[in-house]
């Protein structure tokens, strides 16, 4: 298969957003399982699928500047994890008035498993300097910019997709960064970053750089349309806030949406997720603005991992009946009712509303 071929199969089951450059939501499917197939992945792309020539230059306020290929990385000790990525523009639809950018349904999120090497191991290598304050990654992808830059001085004709961490994160290895190279056992295809990218997890996805193809230590804090322009809460009535660590939520598998179920005890499942602790309770509410049921959570399976939970409901009166469900984390976090409205539309976590129609 030549690569148009490749990417088509691998975007078939997809629910396309933008051709060009290529969004695509998971199907519902998707969040039924543990780990997300990679055809089901959501793909969430600011620029035309890039070249990459296969190295990865490590430099700035470093003492021993590096460059790596595949080979180096896969010559190091690698590690898997499972990480729920979730875009941070993902439920932007939802909010009223809607935002510009992507119209992101409620599909932005997937968990796969990710293999690579460890971030901290690759920077200490290169030593960074003392003084260091943020580290920048860029991708290999650039080209003209599909959305209005939120910075003044930015030539929309060509950009190039850079984000940065500060180097304090970066190097604590609690962090648990990847620098990853396979996703569910294959190499990485190409809307997914190959042929390596970021993971890091808790984070919304925006940080988990792919193509990446330079690595520098910086003096000084980072400012560029991904990280100062777009991705930041220009929230209405309180200083704007930088996009990092994903919001607590939860989100109804099974039954589908507005689907029609016949009365009778019914089991209600779904996922939960959140970047600022474990989830440590769902409730589901089956009468609006009633009382709240604990659904029973299963612990999580791993550190990033979205978590399973279930609620057995005994649907007997017929008619149409709303339920929502709502998680809480290890932090005291807990949804919202209504989207925290900011101008870009990112992090909306609202406690999610289906209805069933019981016959
Ligand atoms: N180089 C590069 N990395 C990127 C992006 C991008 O446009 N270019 N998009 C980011 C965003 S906003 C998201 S949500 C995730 C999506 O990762 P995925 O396509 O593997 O699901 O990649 C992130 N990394
Ligand atoms: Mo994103």
């Amino acid at each position: 298969m030549d690569h148009t071929d490749e990417l088509q199969v691998s975007r078939a089951a997809l629910q396309m957003i933008n051709p060009a450059p290529y969004n695509a939501e998971a199907p519902a499917a998707a969040l039924a399982d543990e780990i997300t197939p990679t055809a089901l992945h959501y793909v969430r792309s600011n620029f035309p699928l890039p070249d990459h020539d296969g190295r990865l230059e490590i430099g700035g306020a470093v003492a021993h500047p590096l460059t790596l290929t595949i080979d180096d990385l896969l010559a190091m000790p690698s590690v898997e994890r499972a990480v729920t990525l979730e875009c941070a523009g993902n439920g932007r639809l939802a909010m009223r008035p809607l935002p510009s950018g992507e119209p992101w349904g409620d599909y932005a999120v997937s968990t796969a498993r990710w293999t690579g090497v460890f971030l901290h191991e690759v920077l200490a290598r290169a030593v960074p300097a003392a003084d260091g304050v943020d580290v920048r990654f860029s991708g290999a992808d650039h080209g003209a910019y599909h959305l209005t830059p939120v910075l003044a001085d930015i030539d929309r004709s060509d950009l190039r997709f850079v984000r940065a961490l500060p180097l304090a994160t970066v190097a604590d290895p609690a962090a648990e960064i990847l620098i990853a190279y396979a996703m569910n056992g294959e190499p990485l295809n190409r809307d997914h970053g190959a042929p390596f990218r970021l993971i890091v997890p808790h984070w919304y996805a925006v940080a988990s750089v792919k193509w990446l193809q330079r690595i520098d230590v910086l003096t000084e804090a980072y400012t560029g349309e991904f990280q100062t322009g777009h991705y930041i809460y220009e929230w209405a009535d309180r200083p704007h806030e930088p996009v990092d660590l994903m919001h607590v939520r939860a989100r109804i598998t099974e039954p589908a949406a507005e689907s029609t179920i016949v009365s009778g005890r019914c089991t209600v499942r779904g996922k939960a997720w959140s970047g600022t602790g474990p989830v440590t309770r769902v409730d589901v509410s089956l009468t609006g603005a009633g009382e709240w049921y604990p659904a029973e959570l299963r612990p999580p399976t791993g550190p990033y991992h979205w978590q399973d939970w279930s609620f057995e409901w005994d649907a007997d009166a017929i008619g149409r009946h709303t339920v929502r469900v709502r998680a809480t984390d290890a932090a005291g976090n807990v949804q919202p009712e209504v989207p925290p409205w900011n101008r870009l539309g990112y992090g909306n976590n609202a406690i999610e509303v289906v209805y069933f129609d019981v016959v």
